[in-house]
């Protein structure tokens, strides 16, 4: 390991789908660091001197304390260059962001807000949201699908790792609100399956079960972590 990536650790907890996105480019990558587990219903003390939100990830490295799963997913991109994982020319720099940001704006609130939701109508609004958000997905997104099954073709970027975790977890929006990925979603089912095969992923995933427990306190609107409060429809 060079010096520029020297003493990585990653303050992480189990069950986090955006803790697991920084996970994967720290693998993809082949570096090495020391995963720093937490719980976060008992944070330790220091906790609060390093994450000003009070959410892992946090990438402790050198003297520098770098929160924010996407934000630190570049960071390592521009430490440790090899494999890169976003593209070269700066349009399609721009365009990884913009999905970034869509997965960041669109459907991970919406996982959140869809499970949090109590009554039938919110539930149904924000499904059909959900739906429209797959579609246009499909629709608008994939633009390497011809070339591989990834985002950008045959070589997985941050688009890919900064989607990835949620959709890990849709068995939870099937068993609780009764939301499925359309089959008529072919680009995002293929891609779906060719995360899965990635060592990477399969060195962070968890079961279908181990979600379903997870999320039951959302489901329940009884979840009361940061995460839990910033997602509550006000
Ligand atoms: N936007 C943040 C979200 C991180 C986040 O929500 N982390 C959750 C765990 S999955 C957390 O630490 N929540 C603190 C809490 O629930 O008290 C990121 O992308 O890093």
């Amino acid at each position: 390991m060079g010096e520029a990536t020297s003493q990585i650790q990653l303050v992480s907890a189990e069950v986090c789908p955006f803790a697991q996105r920084s996970r994967l480019v720290l693998l993809e990558k082949e570096l090495s660091f020391e995963l720093v587990e937490i719980n976060l219903d008992n944070k330790p003390d220091w906790f609060t001197n390093v994450s000003p939100y009070s959410k892992v990830p946090v990438l402790l490295h050198g003297d520098t304390a770098i929160y924010e799963s996407t934000v630190i997913n570049e960071y390592l991109d521009e430490i440790a260059p090899e494999p890169n994982l976003l593209p070269k020319s700066p349009q399609q720099r721009a365009h990884a962001r913009i999905w970034i940001d869509f997965d960041n704006s669109r459907i991970v609130p919406l996982f959140y807000k869809v499970l949090l939701a109590q009554d039938a109508q919110t539930q149904t609004e924000l499904k059909l949201r959900m739906i429209d958000a797959l579609c246009h997905l499909e629709r608008a997104g994939f633009p390497g699908c011809e070339t591989g099954p990834f985002w950008f073709g045959s070589k997985v970027s941050l688009v890919d790792i900064a989607m990835y975790p949620h959709f890990e977890r849709f068995n939870v929006l099937k068993r609780y609100r009764d939301i499925e990925i359309p089959d008529d979603c072919v680009k995002i089912h293929s891609w779906l399956e060719a995360m899965k095969a990635l060592p990477s992923v399969q060195q962070t995933e968890k079961g279908g079960d181990y979600h379903i427990k997870a999320y039951e306190t959302y489901a329940e609107a009884t979840a009361s972590g940061t995460t839990a409060k910033d997602m509550q429809i006000l």
